[in-house]
């Protein structure tokens, strides 16, 4: 049966190309060069050149006319003096919504004025505008385009809204990020220990949810974190120490950035392992205390004890990589998708472990308040569909109503795949992790 199928569907193709060839001898035998063959679906645009001995104005008009008649609207037109001869060129760009209308327009435009001498049809270059992307882990030193949300200095739903002190840290560490470029060393953080004493209190209140709430990923990641004394209760770690560990582990680099990036530049140094942190002052986890949300912003509490554990991962190293080099050049829309796709996986994702409910997402794994909520039965639990999470609203503000519960890791890593697969992008890309750049295949 598969074998009949497969005849049938060659005997289709055959016969489909077949007709392509026919229209291109049709249009040969009108005199129209015909420059490629048409296919597909959907509107096709296409360019004609019409010559013509004549003025302009003695079969502009009949072209236009010819072009109408036949369901041919002109998307753009200009004209220039024959190239040798006396007369006119005339480039119209075209569109049609179906292929016959297109034949039977460029096959009339010979027969509109006795004064045309050629008409030639060409395949109008469809490049769409592609967004500027980095090629090297090196460029991501353009990629750090903050965004202005939740402002401690301007948006009252910030912790530290209204406390100079903390805004001026915040400053001090934001800045010294912003100075940051591709190959510096990265600078130690002098923390007060105030900090460090907020960063002892969070650890440890956390540490007792995690061995519960916490996916074994994650459990067994920090454990080795702390046995190797990359990451202790009582001190704030440096970014360089965390760094050593994790180039070892999966090669994820940390890089200070100074607050919330735009999407777009964010998901792009994924794609190069680079995650980028922000690192503004612990302080004001204090008042969390009191209303354990998550961050508003993302601070070293969140990047480091929930995003490290998770990035020593190989499955999610591998799944937040794909979402970055998915993200490259990809339209505005694309972007959006991915980012909550990434939202809802590396940042809010539970998984099923033993028949209870776990956390691999980082906002969770880093917020108390949270990762109790999202495991309860509060919230609305949905498997976790690519396709269906990216388009999802969601919260960014309050605790999500609503997360997306995967197999395991892995199993998410193969669905993203699946979808990856299917992302409509004009170029593909090459990831060569040996020089750390990216190089576009075309397909002509
Ligand atoms: N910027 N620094 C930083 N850290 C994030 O986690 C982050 C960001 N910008 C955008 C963003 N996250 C979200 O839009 C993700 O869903 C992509
Ligand atoms: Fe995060």
């Amino acid at each position: 049966r598969a074998n009949t199928q497969k005849r049938r569907q060659e005997l289709e193709e055959h016969l489909e190309k077949n007709k392509q060839l026919k229209v291109a001898r049709d249009l040969n035998d009108e005199g129209v060069d015909l420059i490629f063959s048409l296919e597909g679906d959907g509107q096709i645009l296409f360019s004609v050149i019409v010559s013509s001995s004549a003025d302009l104005v003695d079969f502009l008009p009949s072209i236009i006319q010819t072009l109408d008649d036949n369901n041919v609207s002109m998307q753009h037109i200009e004209t220039r003096p024959a190239k040798g001869s006396r007369g006119v060129d005339v480039l119209i760009e075209c569109a049609a919504e179906q292929k016959d209308s297109a034949v039977a327009a460029v096959a009339a435009l010979k027969r509109a004025h006795a004064s045309i001498t050629a008409v030639r049809m060409y395949k109008t270059r469809q490049d769409p505008e592609v967004p500027w992307f980095p090629r090297h882990v090196s460029e991501i030193d353009k990629c750090s385009n903050c965004i202005t949300k939740y402002e401690p200095t301007i948006d009252p739903r910030h912790p530290g809204f209204g406390d100079e002190a903390y805004i001026a840290r915040r400053e001090e560490l934001n800045r010294l990020a912003a100075d940051f470029r591709y190959g510096d060393q990265i600078n130690n953080v002098e923390y007060t220990e105030a900090e460090h004493d907020t960063w002892r209190q969070v650890f440890e209140k956390l540490e007792h949810l995690h061995v519960t709430l916490a996916c074994a990923t994650y459990r067994r990641n920090l454990a080795m974190l702390l046995e190797e004394g990359v990451l202790t209760k009582d001190r704030i770690p440096q970014l360089r120490t965390i760094n050593a560990f994790l180039e070892r582990r999966t090669g994820f680099i940390l890089r200070p950035c100074s607050g919330l990036l735009s999407a777009r530049d964010f998901l792009a140094s994924l794609a190069f392992r680079v995650f980028q942190v922000g690192n503004s002052g612990t302080t004001q986890y204090l008042r969390h205390h009191a209303k354990p949300h998550h961050s508003p912003e993302p601070d070293l509490i969140h990047e480091l004890l929930g995003h490290v554990p998770m990035f020593a991962d190989p499955a999610l190293a591998q799944m937040s990589q794909d979402i970055g080099l998915m993200s490259l050049g990809a339209t505005d829309e694309q972007i959006e998708r991915l980012a909550t796709v990434y939202w809802f996986i590396v940042e809010f994702g539970l998984c099923r472990e033993g028949g209870h409910l776990r956390a691999i997402g980082a906002g969770l794994l880093s917020a108390y308040g949270e990762l109790q909520h999202a495991c309860s039965d509060v919230p609305e639990h949905r498997e976790f569909i690519p396709a269906e999470t990216a388009v999802q609203k969601y919260e960014d503000d309050d605790y999500q109503p609503l997360y997306y519960v995967a197999d395991g890791i892995e199993e998410a890593l193969g669905k993203l795949r699946e979808y990856a697969a299917k992302f409509q992008r004009p170029f593909s890309l090459i990831y060569d992790p040996f020089t750390r750049s990216v190089t576009e295949v075309r397909s002509v």
